[in-house]
């Protein structure tokens, strides 16, 4: 592992006119989007689902402990072309402030705890993550990933693991992505380099603890709960064709994390309506 690097790397960081003030997410995840893919995989898009991202950009980049891991290539190591940091929170080591109530956001969502932090932080467009399907969850018929863009779009590619056409999303500041289903096992994603020139990202993912459970999302009928939730099969743009129609189901709950915080993390995103997404501990 590489040591840490320091978190003043980030440059040519600006923010946007609208991004800046107090993190809030819509506990509704008003505009949700299913992309269902093939083999039982499919994507979960909510467009500006976190307003103040900038704010959370700032808190995040600064205070993260930024990692370069090395990662074996063939025969030789080379040094991950971006960086990273990832536990899992608990009373000694606490969630990130402002991440814990996106956390519960998902949960209350989902119906699954998602105990799993880690941010990755694409400095400029010579940063990337190539093809790869998460290795914990890819032996587990369904997994979880949420990925909450903060700072500069980039583009996010998903692919079907046997070959064929590729999915192209744009996420930008505030949206949230939620690969779901199969979509470990049987896609890869990738944030491809670029040579346009791109500000920085960070890419903030949650995950449920692999082994975890997964409740099956999908089944005709019954949906996640309290939100609406349209069906799509066009992504931003798309490369080839897709498999029509959605199925599943969510049984959210409400277990609660047993992870400690801190209140500032609680204070730093705030659901934009009272309720859905306060922490039910
Ligand atoms: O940065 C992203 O959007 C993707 C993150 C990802 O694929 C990963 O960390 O496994």
């Amino acid at each position: 592992m590489a040591p840490s690097v320091a978190s003043t790397a980030v440059p040519n960081w600006q923010g946007s006119l609208l991004g800046g003030g107090r993190p809030s997410l819509d506990p509704d995840f008003g505009g949700l989007e299913r992309i269902p893919l093939d083999h039982g995989a499919w994507v979960d898009l909510c467009h500006g689902w976190l307003k103040g991202p900038d704010t959370l950009f700032e808190v995040l980049s600064t205070t993260l402990p930024w990692t370069a891991p090395e990662m074996v290539m063939y025969d030789h190591s080379i040094v991950q072309p971006r960086l990273s940091a990832w536990w899992r929170p608990d009373r000694d080591h606490p969630w990130p402030e402002g991440v814990l109530p996106l956390a519960r956001a998902l949960e209350s969502r989902y119906g699954v705890p998602f105990e799993n932090f880690g941010a990755n932080l694409y400095r400029d467009g010579r940063d990337s993550v190539a093809w790869h399907g998460d290795r914990l969850h890819r032996d587990q018929n369904r997994a979880l990933v949420a990925v909450i863009t903060l700072g500069a779009p980039r583009t996010f590619l998903l692919r079907p693991r046997g070959g064929g056409p590729s999915v192209r999303l744009r996420p930008a500041a505030g949206d949230l992505l939620v690969m779901g289903g199969t979509c470990q096992r049987t896609w890869q994603h990738s944030v491809p380099k670029t040579a346009r020139p791109v500000g920085p990202r960070i890419s903030v993912t949650l995950r449920p603890h692999p082994g975890t459970p997964i409740p099956a999302l999908g089944r005709p009928g019954s949906e996640p709960r309290g939100a609406s939730f349209r069906r799509t099969g066009r992504p931003g743009v798309v490369h080839g064709s897709r498999s029509p129609g959605l199925s599943g189901t969510s049984t959210a709950n409400s277990r609660s994390h047993s992870s400690g915080t801190s209140s500032s993390t609680a204070a730093l995103v705030e659901a934009r309506t009272t309720g859905a997404a306060t922490p039910s501990r």
